[in-house]
C-alpha cells in the first residue's frame, strides 16, 4: 500500500525529536497557562512560576490533574490566557447543563486545529478531488465545524450537511456525487436502513470512506457498517476540551488511532490510583493539548478507558496508536453521539414537585440508533386517571429535558410507589444496548 501524509517531516518524526518538540511546545504552553488565573495558583502551589522551572518532560508529572469540575469551576473566563477582545470562536461540551465546559479559541487556534484535522483526513487517502458530506450536528459540538474546517484545508469540497433528515442526505449525495462522509457510526447504520426503506440504490451512490466517532462503537459495528454501506470506515476519536475531533484518528492501516503527539502528550493511568499502567495495559487517558494558546489545558482527565499499541505502526508514522475506546470511568452516557449525564436527568425531574420519588432512565436500541426512555413516578396527590394532567405533565417534562440534555426523550409516568427499588445502591440506569467491544 502506499501511505499518505499530510505533514511526513512530523508525522514520521523520530521518537527523541518528537520528545524535544513535545518539550519545547510544553514550554510554551506552562507559559500560556501562567496566563490564566486557574493554572497561575494552580502551578505556583508545584512551585511552577516560570516556563523554565519544566526541564523534562517528566515534569509534567509535578502537576496535578484538571477535571471536568474545575473547567467547570473557572467558568467562564478562569482559563483564559489572553485577553477576552483577541478571542475569536468558543466551543462546549455536548449535553452539559448549568455550567457548561467551554473552550475558546484565537486565529491561531483554529489554524492549528483544522490542519490536525487535515491531517487525518488526508491520511485515510482522500484528497482534494473528493465531495465530503459532513452529516453531523454543526453548533457548539465540534465535530461539526471541526471536520468542515478539515475537510476545506485538504481542499475538498464540503457539503456542510448537518445531521439527520436521511431523505436529503441522500439526495445530496446523487447530486453531488459525494464520496467522503462523516457521521456517528450509529447514524451510518440508520442511513443503511433507511437506503432499503426509501428505495436508493447503492450503485446510485459513489461513497467511499466514511468516517466514524464521537460515541463509543466495537469492531463489529465498523465491518457491519463496511459491509452495509461498502465503505471503507475510519475510527475518529477527539473531545470537545482538546478541541474536538483530531486528537487521534485511524490510518489506511485501520488498526488503531494515531494520537498526534506534537499535539497533545498522552498518558494512560489507573482511575482509581491514578499511577500509570504499565506499558499496553488499559487505563484511562490523561492529556495535555500541547497546540492552543487561548485555553491550555494540563493533564485533563479524559475519562475514556483506552490502552497504547506497543508495536509500531505498518504506515510508517511514529506518533503511538490507541485502542478503540472501550468505555469510560465515570457516569457519562453517550445517546446517538450526545454526552448526557445521569445527574442532569435527575436535575431535572426532581426539580418539578408534581414528579414522585423514584425514576428510571433506560437507553436502548431502537433499529441502529440509540433510544433514551425517562420512567417517572408521579407524587402520591396525582390521579393516574386525570389523562390530560398526566400528558401535560409529560410534555413539560419531555420539553424541559430536551432544552438540558438536547435530546428528545421518551417519557412515561407511573403510578407512586410502582417503579422497582433496589436494596442496595440505586440503580437509576438501565443500559441495554450491546456491549460488544
Ligand atoms: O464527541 C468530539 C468528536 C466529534 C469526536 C466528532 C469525533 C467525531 P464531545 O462531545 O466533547 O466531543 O464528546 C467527547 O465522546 O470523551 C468520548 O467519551 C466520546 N468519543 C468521542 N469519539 C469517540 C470514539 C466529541 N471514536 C467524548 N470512540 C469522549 C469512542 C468517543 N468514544
Amino acid at each position: 500500500m502506499t501511505y499518505q501524509y499530510w505533514d511526513p517531516q512530523i508525522e514520521k518524526m523520530q521518537r527523541g525529536d518528537l520528545e524535544a518538540l513535545q518539550l519545547q511546545k510544553l514550554k510554551t504552553e506552562i507559559g500560556y497557562s501562567l496566563r490564566t488565573p486557574f493554572y497561575k495558583e494552580r502551578l505556583s502551589k508545584c512551585g511552577i512560576n516560570s516556563p523554565d522551572d519544566i526541564k523534562t518532560l517528566n515534569d509534567l508529572n509535578r502537576i496535578p490533574f484538571t477535571t471536568k469540575s474545575d473547567l467547570r469551576d473557572g467558568f467562564p473566563y478562569g482559563f483564559l490566557s489572553i485577553p477576552k477582545d483577541d478571542v475569536i470562536r468558543l466551543h462546549s461540551s455536548s449535553g452539559t447543563t448549568g455550567t457548561p465546559t467551554v473552550i475558546y479559541f484565537n486565529r491561531d487556534d483554529i489554524k492549528n486545529w483544522a490542519s490536525f484535522m487535515a491531517r487525518c483526513i488526508y491520511g485515510t487517502g482522500c484528497t482534494k478531488n473528493d465531495v465530503f458530506q459532513n452529516m453531523i450536528t454543526y453548533g457548539l459540538f465540534t465535530g461539526g465545524l471541526g471536520f468542515h474546517q478539515g475537510g476545506e484545508e485538504v481542499g475538498m469540497l464540503v457539503i456542510p450537511a448537518g445531521a439527520g433528515n436521511t431523505a436529503r442526505q441522500f439526495k445530496m449525495m446523487q447530486d453531488y456525487g459525494t464520496t467522503v462522509l462523516h457521521a456517528t457510526p450509529s447514524f451510518l447504520l440508520h442511513l443503511e436502513t433507511k437506503m432499503k426503506e426509501a428505495g436508493v440504490e447503492r450503485e446510485s451512490l459513489s461513497i467511499k470512506k466514511a468516517f466514524g466517532g464521537a460515541e463509543p462503537y466495537s469492531e463489529d459495528t465498523r465491518k457491519r457498517i463496511e459491509t452495509l454501506l461498502k465503505v471503507d470506515v475510519y475510527n475518529s476519536y477527539g473531545l470537545s476540551e482538546m478541541n474536538g475531533p483530531g486528537v487521534a484518528f485511524e490510518c489506511q492501516c485501520k488498526d488503531g488511532l494515531h494520537i498526534w503527539e506534537d499535539g497533545y502528550i498522552a498518558e494512560i493511568v489507573n482511575p482509581d490510583t491514578l499511577e500509570p499502567v504499565k506499558e499496553g495495559e488499559s487505563g484511562e487517558l490523561v492529556l495535555t493539548i500541547l497546540c492552543r494558546e487561548t485555553t491550555p489545558l494540563l493533564r485533563y482527565r479524559t475519562r475514556d478507558l483506552t490502552s497504547f499499541y506497543t508495536e509500531p505502526c505498518a504506515c510508517g508514522r511514529t506518533h503511538r496508536k490507541l485502542r478503540r475506546i472501550t468505555g469510560r470511568s465515570d457516569d457519562m452516557l453517550i445517546i446517538n453521539g450526545v454526552n448526557v449525564f445521569p445527574s442532569q436527568i435527575e436535575e431535572v425531574i426532581m426539580a418539578m414537585k408534581e414528579v414522585g420519588n423514584n425514576y428510571l432512565i433506560v437507553v436502548e436500541k431502537d433499529g441502529a440508533l440509540d433510544r433514551l426512555t425517562v420512567k417517572t413516578e408521579v407524587n402520591a396527590n396525582t390521579f393516574m386517571d386525570d389523562s390530560r394532567l398526566l400528558n401535560a405533565l409529560k410534555d413539560k417534562i419531555k420539553e424541559m429535558l430536551k432544552v438540558s440534555i438536547s435530546i428528545n426523550p421518551k417519557v412515561e409516568l407511573h403510578e407512586s410507589g410502582s417503579l422497582p427499588i433496589s436494596e442496595g445502591k440505586a440503580v437509576r440506569v438501565k443500559d441495554t444496548r450491546p456491549k460488544d467491544i
